[in-house]
């Protein structure tokens, strides 16, 4: 690693004197450097990667192995999110069905797999009688997600919500919803569907997404209905 970080500053430095182009030139090596040690971007780096992992080892070898193994731009992680693939509101993973009996929530722990992952669940949320529906959940992360809550109404359409201390948000399916963004983001929606009767029954979207370049980023999200 010493040798080839002195190496490249040896030839940034020969290439200093050289040319003018010295942003570009260091751009250029950069990139190269980057490539053969971390997860690489573009499929043309991730064959230099898989290449020169052998003859790396060390510290390196499990983000070089995740770089040839990953059909795309995530780092494989250790251990790997059960839930996946849900990336798309479509392949949401379905978790139990709930009623909005707080007691009723629950927590489990998933992974954020670098910028571009992004974590889709869904439940079904039943109006019980002397029980308040308050789609809530909240992430618990070393590192800064987006957390967000989509809800529509088992009966009629769903009305507009009030983000309480959250972000207004259309998911892609057009479902709206709140979204807050931190280590510890909390999203509360106070859902009331005017067609229902009285009948507050909602299916529930929770997104976890914006996660960190290259990073494995541990979550656990706790939610109730
Ligand atoms: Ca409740
Ligand atoms: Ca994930
Ligand atoms: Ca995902």
């Amino acid at each position: 690693m010493k040798n080839r970080v002195l190496a490249a500053t040896t030839a940034a430095m020969v290439l200093c004197a050289c040319g003018d182009d010295v942003a570009g030139t260091e751009g250029d090596t950069d990139s190269t450097g980057v490539g053969t040690s971390f997860d690489p971007t573009t499929s043309a780096s991730a064959t230099s990667s898989s290449t020169s992992s052998g003859t790396t080892g060390g510290p390196s070898s499990s983000a070089s192995t995740s770089s040839a193994t990953s059909s795309d731009d995530l780092p494989v992680c250790n251990p790997p999110d059960e839930m996946e693939p849900n990336n798309s509101e479509d392949d949401a993973f379905q978790l139990d069905n709930i009623t909005d009996e707080d007691g009723a929530g629950q927590s489990f722990d998933s992974i954020l797999a670098g910028d571009q992952d992004v974590d889709w669940f869904w439940y079904r949320g039943t109006d019980v009688a002397f029980a308040y529906v308050d789609p809530t959940a909240m992430a618990d992360a070393e590192m800064n997600l987006r957390l967000c809550v989509f809800v529509s109404c088992r009966v009629g359409a769903t009305p507009p919500v009030d983000c309480n201390n959250s972000i207004d948000a259309l998911s892609p399916e057009g479902l709206v919803g709140c979204c807050q963004t931190g280590k510890e983001p909390y999203v509360m929606i106070d859902l009331t569907c005017d067609e229902g009767g009285g009948d507050d029954s909602a299916d529930v979207y929770m997104r976890v997404d914006r996660g960190q370049p290259d990073r494995c980023v541990h979550y656990t999200l706790d939610y109730h209905f």
